[in-house]
């Protein structure tokens, strides 16, 4: 069976193989008549052979067949190779025209032109372009636009595309059209169409050279109220891409509009931004704060994408991270100006650890820029969005703010207009920054997390710092060669509490390094990868006095943070492998932590929470997901009793505020939400009362998903009450329901998979919509004890649902897998389940590629 599966397995597709395009499309009109059932898509394009050969025009199509097709004005037959349509040419230029047919209404993958509630509109990144009309699809053909739609006027009243409108009118019949036209040649992923019956947030911004742009946030009647928040966050991110990368709008329109159903987070399309409406749509009653920092970062992500990404876009998908790995370090920036660059830094890093780690470590690892795919949707990954950043953000650090402005300066001019690679940027950065970049190539093209060994000898007054490393072997890579990492290093002195030097950047390139630091006349207390300077893992051997110590005493925030979560660890791998732990470390760092004026209470709700149970299972060899979710809830109990004086003053201070939206009040909030969580693992006699008064009095939904998640974690009798009235409130609301999902699937009680399993069968869940998928399959998956039954009917759960949504919606299907990947780290008998559970979705007949590539490669 597996062989038969192997000889019918998708072709892969190689960076090495990549060929300039034969034929260009310097222009193109497409006509859009459109309708739910079947609209007729009529392009005409301007062809033009690209260099000395005599291949024909191909053009890419997926399940298209030509209703039509003239040359030069001339109805001419057509032959279809596969799906793609073959045109012999004569000459070096020619007009091609082609009609086809398709019906959005039965477009369940959401890739290319479908509908959801009601509406129109398109995704075509990666190759979606293709499922709307035949078009050379590849991100280094670029062409302008023209772009007509006509439709029925009570049904789709507005009509929006990419660039600037310029003409629109009554079509007769109840129909009405409109022209669109984008001067800047793209490429066909960022194409994009909108037709609905939608409502504006309007604004505009007038940009740093006096060009006013006016604003557009679409979406139904009944959501326009909870648009401005990214309006807002729409304005400061121009005005931010201006201030730091210099960067200006450079169209008169800029349209978002927001849809309910979306396989990603949100979409770029040049100057016609499309986004899942989760991370539109935000007020008190309906968005936890979480939620607004997110609206704010993906509003600014797809912002900036249009200078890193769409006016300098990427020559092939190999390059990706191009645009991904530059864009994510931006928006990070971006949010860590406004609000705290602490507590952000924290999020991105946990963000990595949870989601790049494992991916890094599995049998899905690959480099930042990829030799290789099946299916170019599962490599948007987050090696290549979040480990990229990180690779950006070494650059930013080896060469400073201001060279690295330089660079990017000399970047952006350089290949402006252009499709680029991930070199051309190293390049760029060497060039305008005046750096070697030679051995940092490495980033791009070795996967694995690098792991650091770090020994520090301290003799007379010199401390001497040996760094080891080593990039453990990946699929297809078994050898490694040493990568330049930066790590930004300071030692302190454990007796007064004061630095003992100045923080240096050391910049390790060799398997092992010895760095001398002269002037140390007492014993040092080692501060490492500071800021989390570079994406790997450190080991220090630093005993719980340091670590305590410097979660103490240490000056830079993440540093911080990262020694009480060494400590915890420490704490926790100990409990684990010993059944009992030693609590008193971590109990007396937390009290610390919590009774520091100078701390602002959102860094402290960071970090007094303990390691989540899958990064505790990432520190072991063989995971045993009972002992670690007995371990954390021992030490939380444990952290909770001890200092249950301490977590009721904190939740008590923050419970009168009235809701605000700013840094400050955020903070309170976590906080209060956190304490809550301590005192209900306190097993405090009142801990649900307190919970339940929490979630009924509060004024925002930051408060009342916290208590409800504390509720939903315990067995009280207001548990149930809880969960009635939160599915009561909010049943309509897709989005909220969505956290309703979520947070009985993220469960710590002991019958989480059966509550999942029931969740399955409520008539609200749906495979339809992606957001429903991941709020209850995908959150599950993160549940570690749950998910990791050992019977396995977690992953049969998983299975079951990865299987029926294949047929619907591969791209959405191909994101569940990966959980099943990590086998390996697995006793035998899980490992042997799901093993198991991976081969079943292989033998499944008709999988997409999408699945196929995701499952037969963790099978590893
Ligand atoms: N470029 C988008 C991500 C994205 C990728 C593929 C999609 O297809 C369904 C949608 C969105 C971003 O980085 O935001
Ligand atoms: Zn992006």
């Amino acid at each position: 069976m597996l062989d038969a599966q192997a000889t019918a397995a998708p072709a892969v597709i190689r960076r090495e193989d990549y060929r300039p395009p034969d034929w260009l499309v310097p222009d193109i009109a497409l006509d859009f008549r459109l309708d739910s059932m079947r609209t007729r898509v009529a392009s005409r394009l301007q062809v033009v052979r690209n260099g000395d050969h005599d291949r024909p025009l191909v053009l890419d199509g997926d399940g298209l067949t030509p209703v039509a097709l003239r040359i030069d004005g001339v109805a001419t037959d057509w032959r279809l190779d596969g799906d793609a349509l073959v045109v012999p040419l004569p000459g070096g230029a020619h007009v091609v025209e082609v009609e086809v047919d398709i019906a959005p209404e039965l477009n369940t993958q959401l890739m290319g032109l479908y509908a959801s509630g009601g509406l129109l509109c398109t995704q075509c990144e990666a190759e979606g372009f293709r499922r709307i009309t035949f078009f050379p699809d590849r991100p280094d053909v670029l062409s302008r636009y023209s772009v007509r739609m006509e439709a029925d006027k009570a049904r789709y009243p507005v009509l929006l595309a990419n660039g600037d409108p310029v003409a629109a009118g009554d079509a007769g019949d109840g129909r009405h059209w409109a022209e669109w036209r984008d001067p800047f040649p793209k490429p066909c992923y960022l194409f994009a169409l909108v037709a609905g019956d939608l409502v504006a947030n309007r604004d505009s911004f007038t940009t740093l050279s006096g060009r006013k742009v006016d604003l557009g946030i679409w979406v139904r009647a009944a959501d326009l109220s909870k648009t401005d928040h990214a309006m807002t966050a729409l304005k400061l991110s121009m005005a931010w891409d201006e201030a730091v990368y210099g960067r200006e709008y450079d169209l008169d329109v800029f349209n978002i509009v927001a849809v309910a159903d979306f396989n990603f987070g949100a979409m770029e399309n040049k100057g016609l931004n499309i986004f899942n409406s989760r991370y539109i749509l935000a007020d008190p009653d309906t968005a936890t704060d979480a939620d607004y920092d997110a609206v704010a970062g993906v509003v600014a992500h797809e912002y900036f994408h249009n200078w890193s990404g769409n006016r300098v876009t990427c020559r092939d998908w190999f390059q990706l991270s191009l645009k991904e790995g530059f864009t994510v370090f931006r928006d990070q920036q971006f949010s860590a100006d406004q609000g705290s660059a602490a507590v952000k830094r924290i999020e991105d890093v946990r963000t990595l650890r949870a989601a790049q780690f494992p991916e890094d470590s599995g049998p899905l690892a690959h480099p930042i820029r990829p030799e290789s795919y099946m299916e170019i949707s599962n490599f948007y990954t987050a090696t290549i969005y979040n480990k990229g950043a990180e690779v950006i953000r070494m650059m930013h650090a080896i060469l400073g703010p201001e060279r690295f402005r330089a660079a990017t300066d000399l970047y952006f001019a350089r290949h402006d207009g252009e499709a680029a690679t991930c070199e051309d940027f190293v390049v760029a950065m060497e060039d305008g920054g005046g750096a070697d970049l030679t051995q940092f190539r490495r980033w791009y093209s070795q996967a694995g997390t690098p792991r650091v060994v770090a020994t520090l000898d301290h003799e007379g007054t010199t401390a001497r710092l040996t760094l080891e490393q080593a990039v453990p072997a990946t699929p297809g890579q078994p050898d490694k060669q040493p990568m330049v990492l930066p790590l930004r290093t300071r030692l302190f002195c454990g007796e007064t509490s004061g630095p003992l030097c100045d923080e240096r950047l050391i910049l390790l390139t060799e398997p092992r390094q010895t760095f001398v630091f002269d002037d140390i006349a007492t014993r040092p207390v080692l501060s490492i990868n500071r800021g989390f300077s570079a994406p790997v893992t450190v080991e220090t051997g630093r005993d719980a006095a340091d670590l305590a110590f410097l979660s103490a005493h240490d000056d830079d925030p993440f540093a911080r943070y990262e020694a009480m979560q060494q400590l915890m660890l420490d704490t926790l791998v100990a409990a684990v492998a010993e059944g009992r732990g030693d609590h008193g470390a971590v109990i007396e760092a937390v009290r610390n932590t919590l009774s520091d004026p100078a701390l602002d209470k959102a860094f402290v709700g960071e970090a007094v929470l303990l390691p989540s149970e899958a990064f505790v299972g990432e520190q072991m060899l063989v995971v045993d997901p009972d002992a670690i979710h007995r371990a954390r809830e021992a030490l939380r109990t444990d952290l909770g009793k001890a200092l249950e004086g301490e977590w009721r003053a904190a939740h008590a201070g923050a419970q009168a505020n009235r809701f605000e939206y700013s840094p400050a009040a955020k903070g309170a909030r976590r906080l209060k939400t956190v304490a809550l969580g301590y005192i209900a693992a306190a097993g405090a006699a009142d801990a649900a009362e307190l919970a339940h008064a929490q979630f009924t009095g509060a004024d925002n939904m930051t408060d009342r998903q916290g208590a409800l998640t504390t509720l939903v974690n315990g067995d009280s009798a207001l548990r149930e009450a809880a969960l009635e009235a939160f599915y009561r409130r909010y049943r309509d609301n897709a989005l909220v329901l969505d956290k309703w999902f979520t947070t009985q699937a993220l469960s710590t009680r002991d019958d989480a998979l059966d509550a999942v399993l029931a969740l399955e069968k409520h008539p609200d869940f749906t495979l339809a919509n992606p957001n429903r998928v991941r709020a209850l399959a995908g959150a599950f998956t993160a549940n570690q004890r749950g998910f990791h039954a050992a019977d396995g009917r977690g992953y049969g759960f998983l299975v079951d649902i990865i299987v029926a949504l294949d047929r619907i919606n591969p791209q959405t299907a191909a994101k569940l897998v990966p959980p099943l990947g990590r086998w390996r780290r697995f006793d035998e008998a899980r490992a042997t389940l799901m093993r198991a559970a991976l081969g079943r979705i292989v033998e499944t007949p008709g999988l997409s590629k999408d699945v196929f590539e995701q499952a037969s490669k963790s099978l590893g």
